[in-house]
């Protein structure tokens, strides 16, 4: 890029990274891992309206779904070299903030309020500073998530249903944990990947939300929704905290006040969306199961003992009585 500013007479002052002085634009890139039917990918577009509203377009934020700029963890990464500046991201940045495992702990959650007061209460916050120290990015809003269930081609009822079962988990340590000590055989695979990988064989399953099956066709290549809602979550936009940090203090107001609008307009999307996508994946030719789920909390509560650390199980004990 330097050489070919060099060869053209481009001035530094053009190439779009300084920010917010007179006339600039600065222009954010956010790579996320659904398509673009998806409540995720509707509500950045949503904000990126907004945010370039409220900046009188001095702020421009591009969305790339389907992983176009890479696996989740690879965008985490690209956000601290400055090559992405924001993500969706939940649990699976505990590789870098441990308190972000305590995302999606199996069976942690009786329900969708108790996810929602963690989120929005002491506990949130926390995790929200242990993120923004420690992946380097800071939160602006959040997804509530409906449940992960197993998909397969064999309903699977109970843990003695996993024996020699290789599904796809992804890159989140107490996932493979709890998986594999469940009885099945985990592996850690890009979101963008699993398609293929159940196509061809390589895994024989994989576990999401209803809204994610249908967002990656998953519904092609899998017949069973095998009910084990095991993790109840929520999922962050992030903006990594030196892109936020180079805005002057009237635009990242408006990042701010954009992110407020975003949240509400993504927890309506929630609402009215969430449920159609069980009879979308019906229609699709995908069978519900119902599980064991006492039995599936069970086979995962020693992963979640032993994979968890002093500080970690603590936070734990916080979300059960909260
Ligand atoms: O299965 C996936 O890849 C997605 O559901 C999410 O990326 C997953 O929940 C975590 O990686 C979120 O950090």
């Amino acid at each position: 890029l330097i050489f070919i500013l060099a060869a053209c007479g481009g001035d530094e002052s053009s190439n779009g990274e300084s920010s917010g002085s007179e006339g600039e634009t600065t222009t954010w890139k956010l790579g996320h891992l659904s398509n673009e039917d998806h409540q995720w990918h509707k509500t950045a577009v949503k904000f990126s309206e907004l945010v370039s509203e409220k900046t009188d377009g001095k702020l421009e934020i591009e969305i790339y779904p389907n992983e176009q700029l890479g696996s989740e963890t690879e965008v985490l990464n690209g956000i601290e070299a400055g090559t992405v500046d924001m993500t969706i991201s939940g649990e699976t940045m505990q590789n870098w903030a441990p308190e972000a495992a305590l995302m999606a702990v199996p069976y942690a959650f009786k329900d969708e309020e108790h996810v929602k007061s963690v989120v929005e209460g002491d506990i949130g916050e926390e995790i929200e500073s242990a993120v923004k120290e420690k992946v380097g990015v800071t939160p602006l809003y959040y997804h509530l998530r409906a449940p992960r269930n197993l998909t397969s081609n064999e309903p699977i009822k109970s843990p003695s249903d996993l024996e020699g079962f290789k599904m796809r988990v992804p890159n989140v340590p107490l996932f493979m944990d709890s998986w594999k000590e469940a009885g099945a055989r985990p592996q850690v695979m890009d979101f963008s990947e699993v398609f293929t990988g159940l196509q061809q064989g390589v895994i024989d399953g994989q576990e999401n939300p209803v809204d994610l099956i249908h967002s990656a066709s998953f519904f092609e290549v899998q017949d069973y929704v095998n009910k084990t809602e095991h993790v109840r979550s929520w999922i962050y936009v992030v903006v990594g905290n030196e892109q936020l940090n180079s805005l002057n203090e009237d635009m990242q107001a408006a990042v701010k006040e954009a992110a407020e609008e975003a949240q509400a307009f993504g927890m309506d999307l929630y609402k009215t969306e969430t449920e159609g996508y069980v009879q979308k994946l019906e229609d699709k030719g995908m069978e519900f199961v119902e599980v064991d789920q006492d039995a599936f909390a069970e086979a995962m509560k020693p992963a979640v003992q032993n994979s968890l650390s002093e500080e970690q199980l603590a936070l734990y004990e916080k979300i059960l009585s909260a």
